[in-house]
């Protein structure tokens, strides 16, 4: 029975916890163990009780456990490196990771720091968390995983077999550097401005808003052009960009985006995962990213006031 250890226990952690417990060995791990009955809203509406075995990284450590086939890392993009050290002394440096984070930030750090397998997951999976025993699967999405350098295409492959098994949809990509950096260019136009405005996705069609969206795509685009990030659905430039999040906003309209939920929460927000690397690479390439950066400021003063 191969063991995936979760790291992290939020919303997408307790999802793919629930989802594999049937099929493969699992265990949660945070910061403080979990009520080991837990909930699981389906899409459909069906609350689903099951035993999921959470445990905190000392409790892990003291067990002596079975080396795991995955560690999942499913922590916000921040916290990813220290969630990992936390448990440098206990796995193989071998193990594979997988890294479920937003933005682009965890992922080549950890990749070019850590010897074993780096996979990545880019997830339309919905859900949210209802307390410390509940999670609702709010919307059935597809995962792709892959590596940013393309050498553990089998590995990829294994993980994306286990996970549509499981019920969660996904498949092995050779591209998962385009597809983060297409997620990170869609939140970028989105989070920040509904996190520092406190309002739903939807809202940004709105007289008010569409001049923002518009001047913060702009910048996008020529960012990925740069990065060579191709243009999503055989698009061109700018145009195909601002469908694309027009599209999203429209699918999500009714949403509180990610950030606006750490907003609201008073957390650090992931700024740095989905601002950060705009900006670094507009920098790099000699680009203008006055729009970006007057976001990345504004989220910085928000911040330093919780
Ligand atoms: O992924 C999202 C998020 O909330 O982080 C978007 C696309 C903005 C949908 O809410």
């Amino acid at each position: 029975m191969h063991t995936h250890w979760i790291l992290g226990p939020g919303a997408i952690g307790r999802l793919l916890a629930h989802s594999l417990t049937p099929f493969v060995d699992v265990a949660v791990i945070g910061r403080r163990a979990l009520p080991a009955r837990q909930l699981l809203t389906t899409p459909e509406g069906e609350v689903h009780a099951q035993h999921l075995t959470s445990l905190t990284a000392e409790q892990l450590a003291a067990d002596a456990p079975v080396p795991p086939a995955f560690v999942h890392i499913t922590t916000k993009a921040m916290a990813a490196e220290t969630a990992l050290e936390s448990l440098i002394s206990i796995i193989a440096p071998s193990t594979p990771l997988v890294l479920w984070q937003n933005g682009f930030y965890a992922q080549p750090l950890i990749t070019q720091t850590w010897p074993g397998p780096v996979l990545c997951a880019t997830t339309t999976e919905g859900a949210y968390l209802t307390g410390d025993d509940g999670v609702v699967h709010a919307g059935r999405g597809h995962t792709y995983v892959g590596d940013l350098n393309n050498q553990h295409s089998k590995l990829a492959e294994t993980l994306a077999k286990t996970l549509t098994q499981a019920g969660l949809a996904a498949t092995a990509v050779d591209d998962i550097r385009q597809r983060l950096w297409q997620k990170l260019a869609v939140n970028a136009a989105i989070n920040p401005l509904v996190a520092l405005h406190g309002v739903r996705n939807g809202e940004l069609r709105g007289d008010g808003f569409v001049n923002q969206v518009v001047a913060v795509v702009k910048e996008v685009a020529s960012i990925m052009l740069a990065e060579s990030i191709q243009p999503p659905n055989n698009g061109q430039g700018e145009e195909a960009w601002l469908a694309l999040v027009w599209q999203v906003i429209e699918s999500t309209a009714n949403n509180k985006a990610s950030m606006l939920q750490d907003v609201e929460a008073k957390r650090p927000t992931e700024r740095g995962a989905i601002l950060g690397p705009l900006i670094e690479s507009a920098e790099r390439h000699g680009l203008g990213c006055e729009v970006l950066q007057g976001l990345d400021d504004e989220l910085a003063v928000l911040e330093a006031s919780f």
